[in-house]
């Protein structure tokens, strides 16, 4: 069938590909299809073309290309990298001016510059575009953070409006409940345009990010409870249901609570610890953390959970140094539980406020170096559905920036400000408590750090300039002269009066 009359057409059909597939059908837009390797295709369309009339297949990629209407659309969902680069060269001879691209893969943000710079040369519309949500999420609703020109925008938004996730319109929670057919109908689309060329990657690059700390902030949590107040992975599982239902309701609270009360069906243990406790990564908690130390943008946090990462990684290691290295062990007397497990909570919550207050710092960061103009209220609003962070928290991140676009920092919302003073002594005790008792808690500290260092007037870096000076020569500024005057000691001679430089 090459009768162009798809509406959109799309590309790879691994997981994410065939489930946003099914998604744009679902939401009555006919849409083509192709993979390279063909009897993907077959069997996709096998299993779902019956349902689907508006659902087409194609063998070959001039097929395919001839298949949907001008402007055509065609979205990309295969590996980031090299294959997104040869399916684009693919495309090219076989589109027109005003054809649009939209890469939904987890391209690197700089990627994506380069290839809209390419194509508009070509004079072919380029969109990358976020797409969050795993499998689940590209099904029924992802949360969609397309990048690129305002032009390329207005040609795919009423797509990209109709197949995001919807959240409440009252409230900001997510609309659920949508099944195959039947998708949710009304509410807000979770899904914004956020800005020009590689914008849309980078914003979708943070949201990895932090989501690389709450997974990682999470996990301080279970280790605490089931390390110093010794509880199991089924009673654990019963708190994250309980927080699940205030100031932390969450996808990731919510899954952990599952997943801690799943039983193993081999051994009937708790299926949490038959899990190696060795993570892995895909790197785009890594691209946050190296773009983070280029801007010079302080976010240890989500740092801190790329290494936590990477230190369960190397097994062997600390099995072997397990044997040889010593630490204290702790177990909390059976009456202070309860208070030990409300101040576990009070000291998550806090991580997690100073967690989102590095992601979007360092957003504010990336505007200035790219020329973006991104709206923090709008990005707070798109991640409260569809997307692996989604949260009742970040309603409270809109309120900030919807009351104030102009922000210095989340941490001096009024909301925030008040939670981080009414939960802090908590949040102090159990990083002590964590501390005595020999358990890493390495975003648990580095937000209190980042919370403490943020909120200083002096820190001690005074005498680290001053190391500088001595041996390199580096110069300081005096605090009682204006800033931006230099001045060198002479540290063979300190006694000989002070260069301005
Ligand atoms: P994968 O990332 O596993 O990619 C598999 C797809 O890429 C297949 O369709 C494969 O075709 C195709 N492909 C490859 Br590999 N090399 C190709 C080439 N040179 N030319 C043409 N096609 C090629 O799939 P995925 O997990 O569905 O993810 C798709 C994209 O979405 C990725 O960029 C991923 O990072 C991103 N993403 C994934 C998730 C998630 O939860 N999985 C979430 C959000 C975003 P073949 O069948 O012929 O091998």
């Amino acid at each position: 069938m090459t009768d162009s009359t798809s509406n959109i057409g799309l590309i790879g059909l691994a997981v994410m590909g065939q489930n946003l597939a099914l998604n744009i059908a679902d939401h009555d837009y006919k849409i083509s299809v192709y993979n390279r390797t063909f009897s993907k295709t077959e069997s996709f369309l096998d299993k779902n073309g019956k349902n689907l009339p508006n659902l087409s297949g194609y063998e070959n990629i001039e097929s395919f290309v001839n298949s949907l209407q001008s402007p055509k659309k065609i979205i990309i969902m295969v590996q980031a990298g090299r294959p997104t680069d040869s399916v684009i060269e693919s495309l090219v001879p076989l589109l027109q001016k005003g054809d649009v691209i939209i890469d939904g893969g987890n391209a690197k943000w700089t990627d994506t510059i380069e290839r809209e710079k390419m194509l508009k040369e070509k004079n072919i519309f380029f969109v990358g575009s976020g797409v969050s949500g795993g499998e689940e999420g590209a099904r029924f609703g992802p949360s969609l953070m397309p990048g690129g020109s305002q032009e390329a925008w207005n040609l795919i938004k009423p797509i990209w409006d109709s197949i995001s996730a919807k959240v409440n319109p009252d409230n900001g929670k997510p609309l659920e409940g949508a099944l195959p057919g039947k998708p949710i109908q009304g509410g807000v689309p979770c899904s914004a345009y956020i800005g020009n060329d590689g914008a849309g990657h980078y914003v979708k690059m943070v949201h990895n990010g932090i989501e690389y700390g709450d997974m990682q902030m999470i996990c301080e949590a279970y280790h605490l409870m089931s390390s110093i107040v010794d509880l199991t992975p089924c009673e654990i599982g019963d708190i994250f249901n309980e927080w699940n239902k205030g100031e932390l309701d969450s996808f990731l609270i919510e899954i952990t609570g599952d997943i801690l009360k799943q039983k193993d069906p081999r051994t009937d243990n708790p299926f949490v610890d038959i899990v190696m406790d060795t993570a892995g990564q895909k790197g785009t908690g890594k691209w946050t953390s190296v773009n983070a130390l280029d801007m010079g943008v302080p976010a240890p946090t989500v740092s801190e959970a790329v290494f936590a990462r990477c230190l369960s990684a190397i097994k062997d290691e600390r099995t072997a140094a397990s044997k040889i290295l010593t630490g204290p062990i702790v177990k909390i007397k059976s009456d202070n539980k309860q208070v030990i497990v409300s101040a576990i909570r009070d000291a998550l919550y806090c991580s997690k406020i100073c967690s989102y207050a590095q992601g979007f710092q360092l957003m504010r960061e990336a505007q200035k170096e790219y020329n973006w103009d991104l709206n923090f209220g709008e990005i707070a609003k798109i991640w409260r559905g569809g997307c692996i962070i989604r949260a009742a928290f970040l309603q409270k991140i809109t309120e900030a920036y919807e009351k104030e676009p102009t922000l210095a920092n989340l941490l001096l919302d009024n909301y925030f400000k008040e939670c981080l003073s009414i939960y802090q002594p908590n949040w102090r005790k159990v990083i002590s408590l964590a501390v005595e008792s020999g358990i890493p808690v390495p975003t648990f500290s580095s937000a209190l750090s980042y919370y403490d260092s943020y909120r200083s007037e002096r820190l001690p870096q005074n005498l680290l300039q001053a190391q500088r000076d001595y041996f390199g020569a580096h110069t300081y500024e005096r605090t009682d002269e204006e800033r931006g005057k230099f001045f060198h000691l002479d540290w063979l001679h300190p006694n000989r009066p002070e260069v301005q430089v």
